[in-house]
């Protein structure tokens, strides 16, 4: 997206990127401006302070921090920032993402991180999240909002049973 962005959605590797796409697509659909980018905790741990550090003076108003295994991206993001971090445990092969989920969500008190559902549903509402977020000082993208959870209703009044 060329506009500046307001929403940031960091993950600790590419391979994480077909979970995250989930939120980007949100994002998209909202017509919120993002940019989505490779930031490790482990291994570019510089490169994840500089950009938590200058996350608010870039204009970000949320980040979706999204990380699998020892999933530390979203709290130690959160440690180097006051913009809302949002958590989305990526499904690990090895534990199914549970190991994902307790590492984001189990922050102890001081440095909260608002943690969603494991893999692309978590990414999907960490999406929807941050529209709400932001929607509470947009008018304009609070009414796409409450469309959008119209259209949801609608199709569920619409299903049918063969
Ligand atoms: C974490 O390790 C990433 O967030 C990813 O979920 C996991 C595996 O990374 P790769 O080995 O696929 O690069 O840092």
């Amino acid at each position: 997206m060329s506009a500046t962005p307001i929403v940031g959605i960091i993950m600790g590797s590419n391979s994480d990127w077909p979970t995250m796409k989930a939120a980007a697509k949100v994002l998209e659909d909202f017509g919120v401006p993002f940019e989505a980018r490779v930031v490790s905790a482990h291994r570019t741990p510089d490169l994840m302070y500089e950009y938590a550090e200058s996350a608010r003076s870039r204009g970000l108003q949320a980040i979706i921090a999204g990380a699998g295994g020892a999933a530390h991206l979203p709290g130690m993001v959160a440690a180097k920032t006051t913009v809302p971090v949002l958590g989305v445990p990526v499904q690990s092969k090895a534990l199914s993402g549970q190991d994902s989920l307790l590492s984001i969500v189990q922050m102890p008190k001081g440095i909260p991180v608002a943690t969603f559902a494991i893999g692309e549903a978590g990414a999907a509402n960490a999406g929807l999240f941050a529209v709400a977020l932001l929607a509470n000082n947009d008018a304009a993208l609070a009414d796409k909002l409450e469309a959008f959870r119209a259209r949801q209703t609608q199709a569920v009044l619409d299903m049918t049973l063969d």
